[in-house]
């Protein structure tokens, strides 16, 4: 399917989708977040697709953030069914099976740092810039960036970074433990991809299963993740991708993982 406002492309078991508005630095508008959410729906449904990677068009940015243009006529109730939109297509990101790297290409802000924070790890390049300047509009982050940040890095420096609306570096990201790696513009998507096809080539139903039970813990207390854990454990024990891995071992070769979906 072809979009206005975002490209999506695959290949190898990886896709990846790419905010395409450079005009407008990739900004959030309406139309890109509906467009986002059918895209997740038809990346979910894809079980060929073992990892997604983001990133924006252009060489300037990842996302500058919701369209401020957009922002600017909204009233309350407009403001809420926008926040809730971006909540739910940001969450459905969050929710997909499939672990999503975002690699963040230049400015990441407002809302594409609260996009970036829903995937599960970012890589930057060292031009990009992360904030949450939105208190320097007169509102605050509107899709997850409270929530997010603060579980990311901890509420006082979160606190920190949304009281003052400041940009910080990407060193400075992965300082605080934002980002994960920071590379050359030029070597950033290599960098993401040679991870990916890492994680691609090992069993989807481990993958998804490691994922859930690590996000699932993240929302309650320790004895309800380890919980999470059995469950999640024991459904990979009983899977083809448990029963090629621990042959593989045994017969001392490499696995195989996820053959019928290898194109
Ligand atoms: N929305 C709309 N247009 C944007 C945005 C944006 N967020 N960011 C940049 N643009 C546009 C500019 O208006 C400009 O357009 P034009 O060429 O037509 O004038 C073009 O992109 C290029 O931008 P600049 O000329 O400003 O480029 P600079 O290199 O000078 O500056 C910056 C780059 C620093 C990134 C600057 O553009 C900037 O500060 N942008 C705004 C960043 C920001 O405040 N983001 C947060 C937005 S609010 C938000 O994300 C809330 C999320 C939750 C919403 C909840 C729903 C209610």
């Amino acid at each position: 399917m072809s979009y206005e406002t975002i490209l999506v492309n695959v290949e190898k078991n990886i896709a990846t989708l790419t905010f395409n508005r450079p005009k407008a630095l990739n900004a959030l508008n309406d139309k890109l977040l509906t467009e986002l959410s059918t895209a997740l729906d038809e990346i979910a449904a894809q079980k060929n697709i073992h990892v997604l990677v983001l990133t924006g068009a252009g060489h300037k940015a990842f996302v500058a953030g919701a369209d401020i243009t957009e922002l600017a006529t909204l009233d309350v109730p407009q403001g809420k069914r926008c926040s809730q939109k971006g909540h739910a297509a940001i969450g459905k990101l969050q929710e997909l099976t499939i672990p999503v790297i975002a690699a963040v290409n230049g400015f990441a802000l407002g809302g594409g740092s609260e996009m970036a924070l829903a995937s599960d790890f970012i890589y930057a390049s060292e031009t990009a810039k992360f904030g949450l300047p939105e208190i320097t509009l007169g509102i605050i982050p509107g899709f997850g960036g409270t929530q997010r940040l603060a579980r990311a890095v901890g509420a006082n420096i979160a606190k920190e970074m949304i009281l003052t609306g400041k940009m910080i570096s990407a060193a400075e990201a992965k300082e605080i433990g934002m980002v994960n790696k920071v590379v050359a513009p030029e070597a950033l998507m290599d960098e993401v991809m040679k991870t990916a096809e890492a994680i691609a080539a090992k069993g989807r139903v481990p993958v998804s299963a490691a994922k859930h039970a690590i996000n699932a813990g993240l929302n309650g207390d320790l004895p309800s993740g380890c919980a999470i854990e059995v469950e999640a454990f024991a459904t990979c024990v009983a899977s083809g991708d448990a029963k090629e891995g621990t042959s593989a071992f045994l017969e001392k070769r490499k696995p195989i993982f996820n053959a019928g979906s290898q194109k």
